[in-house]
């Protein structure tokens, strides 16, 4: 018995299934007899490990396949009708094409398997800003990730009804072979096909592949944003209450930012921060014509390595329990879980994300992936009800109304702490040309430029999402202000200087302040600039304001070459960027050269 009569999603899942071929057909209805009956199925077949239930209740581990660890941005694909509505950033495959060479792939791959159909909502089901999806896949895996990572469940399709309205996803692990691995998008047909792996990213569709590649294109048709940010809700001594918005590329500190403990002098004031998201936010302008945020995911995909009691403590409480641990170090005296960076005490006895017994003396810094516990992008999938710090605003189905906009990225030199864009145009070249530096062991770090945290998420043309951006900035009355900040300065010795983590927070009270008019700032040729007295050094050691102030300098000659790179950059993404951008490059390299 089928849960619905909508024939387009009839039609649509007997054409899958004719051609994958499953044994059986299951449908997911979003309950806890459902889901547990699936989990013990897959503690049978060895795909989840029961953890420690007294000390991780409802926790699991699972590993992949160890060359399946991450998303693959060389395997995923743009299919739009022309290349360049994809653009040069992103890969491009003919639709008619793609469809028929995925075809070959997915002919029979589930044979002798059971196709679990998961109806989906981002963000609350019947809210303005909800989408629906239903997700086709053969891993129990999936399925258990998706119940936590979305809303799940027969009201979706309730709320869908008769419409054709919704993103059909099909996954298989089929093979698991990395070379036939294609995660693909068909953003005018509203459609995601994944094949050949069954981590993270390139599997629970309604993540990357839904909520920033097609919602971006979707967002540019319907005049709205889905971008690659958190949002967090500062709450100030006298109740009032501020939102913000930040992208940092991945694995640059979105979850950390999201659920930040305040420094003790702030929490004694009486300062508290609120996490709205980790990840994704969809963006619409609301009739007070301020910008309104949500966070279309109902749960975190974070990095475990790094997250411990001092870093995030938020975190860490959430993925205490309800949570499948992805690739982390079991500890097999404890039936518990590690990760590198969550204490000193690494396991004596333990089986490290490869499955292999492991010694933490072999441990090399410079060879992590291959002699660590847990692997460098090992994750907790955790239900955001279980965050201590969740905001009730995460319930709203209108979201939280934005002040800020922040861009980061990892920078070693030029990048100072933070600055702040001179209007909405000068705020979206500073997004544009974003980047972070990857530090190979031993090599200098390459920049890799990452527009506003959307190399890899934007759905079509980069430089028609620049332009997008252009044009939402004339459709918001009262839009945000946008600013810039890098946690990564270095010393000599390689060192962050800035403290980082919950310290972030004087940062964003400055930047709240200046939303707020309630601070001047100095200008500089790259835009304003804190006075260093300005952002709160109180209680925090081995900071003085000389620090602020060598954190907060900007070198010239590092901004004129960065502006090369820049330009390089602007000829790859090609003919689409829009002349407002080329015309803030020219003026930032003016006002540089000027300075110099
Ligand atoms: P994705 O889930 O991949 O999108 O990553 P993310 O942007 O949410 O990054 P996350 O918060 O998980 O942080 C990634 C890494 O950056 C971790 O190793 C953190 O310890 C580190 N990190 C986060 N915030 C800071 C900071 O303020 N300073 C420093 N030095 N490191 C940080
Ligand atoms: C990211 O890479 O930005 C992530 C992890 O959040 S994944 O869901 O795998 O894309
Ligand atoms: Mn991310």
């Amino acid at each position: 018995m089928n849960p619905t009569n909508n024939q387009h999603v009839l039609n649509w899942l007997n054409e899958m299934a004719a051609m994958t071929k499953p044994d059986n057909i299951v449908w997911i209805d979003g309950s806890e007899e459902q889901v547990a009956a699936l989990r013990k199925e897959a503690l049978a077949s060895g795909e989840i490990i029961q953890l420690n239930q007294e000390k991780l209740p409802g926790c699991y581990l699972h590993r992949t396949t160890w060359d399946d660890v991450a998303r693959v941005e060389g395997r995923t694909f743009i299919c739009t009708k022309t290349k360049e509505d994809a653009g040069n950033i992103n890969n491009w495959m003919d639709p008619a094409e793609c469809r028929a060479k995925l075809t070959k792939l997915y002919t029979g791959c589930m044979k002798g398997r059971t196709m679990y159909v998961i109806p989906y909502s981002m963000s609350i089901v019947g809210s303005p800003f909800a989408k629906y999806g239903i997700e086709l896949t053969d891993s129990i895996y999936v399925v258990l990730n998706m119940e936590i990572m979305t809303r799940v469940g027969f009201n979706v399709l309730e709320a869908l009804g008769d419409s054709s309205d919704f993103i059909k996803g099909l996954h298989s692990k089929a093979t698991l072979d990395a070379e036939n691995r294609y995660i693909v998008h068909f953003p005018e047909d509203d459609t995601i096909w994944s094949i050949n792996s069954n981590y993270g990213g390139n599997v629970l569709l309604g993540k990357k592949c839904f909520a920033l590649r097609i919602a971006s294109y979707l967002g540019r048709k319907e005049g709205w944003m889905a971008e690659h940010m958190l949002i967090l809700g500062v709450t100030y001594p006298d109740g009032t209450k501020k939102y913000v918005t930040a992208a940092f590329p991945s694995a640059c500190g979105k979850t950390n930012l999201a659920m930040l403990i305040p420094p003790e002098v702030f929490q004694k004031q009486g300062y508290k921060i609120e996490t709205v998201g980790d990840d994704i936010a969809w963006l619409r302008v609301g009739s007070d014509g301020r910008l309104w945020a949500v966070n279309p995911e109902n749960g975190f995909f974070g990095v475990a390595p790094g997250t411990n009691e001092k870093s995030n403590p938020n975190a860490l409480h959430t993925c205490m329990k309800d949570t499948i641990f992805t690739n982390v170090c079991l500890n097999t005296d404890t039936n518990t879980v590690w990760w590198e960076g969550l204490d000193n005490n690494p396991p004596v006895h333990a089986i490290n994300w490869k499955g292999q017994p492991w010694d933490y003396h072999t441990y090399d810094k410079a060879d992590k992936v291959n002699t660590s516990g847990a692997h460098p992008n090992s994750r907790f999938t955790a239900k955001a009800t279980n965050c201590p710090c969740l905001s009730p605003a995460f319930y709203e189905p209108n979201g939280v109304p934005v002040d800020a906009i922040i861009f980061g990225g990892r920078r070693a030199r030029t990048a100072p702490l933070v600055y702040q864009s001179t209007s909405w145009q000068n705020g979206t070249f500073v997004g544009s040309i974003m980047a972070s530096e990857t530090t190979a062991a031993g090599a200098v770090g390459v920049v890799r430029r990452d527009p506003m945290a959307m190399r890899p998420f934007v759905g079509y043309n980069m430089g028609d999402y620049w332009a997008h951006w252009l044009e939402m900035g004339l459709k918001i009355p009262h839009p945000p202000k946008i600013f810039h900040v890098n946690w990564f300065r270095t010393d000599d010795k390689g060192n962050f200087i800035w403290p980082g983590f919950g310290d972030n927070l004087r940062v964003v009270l400055w930047i709240l302040a200046r939303c707020a008019g309630k601070v001047d700032a100095d200008i500089t040729p790259i835009g304003y600039l804190p006075k260093a007295e300005d952002i709160c050094i109180d209680g925090l050691e081995g900071i003085t304001l000389d620090t602020v102030r060598d954190l907060l300098s900007v070198d010239t000659a590092a901004w004129l070459e960065d502006v090369e790179n820049i330009k390089e950059f602007y000829a790859q993404v090609g003919d689409h960027v829009p002349q407002a951008m080329y015309d803030e490059l020219a003026a930032l390299e003016a006002r540089l050269k000027a300075a110099r």
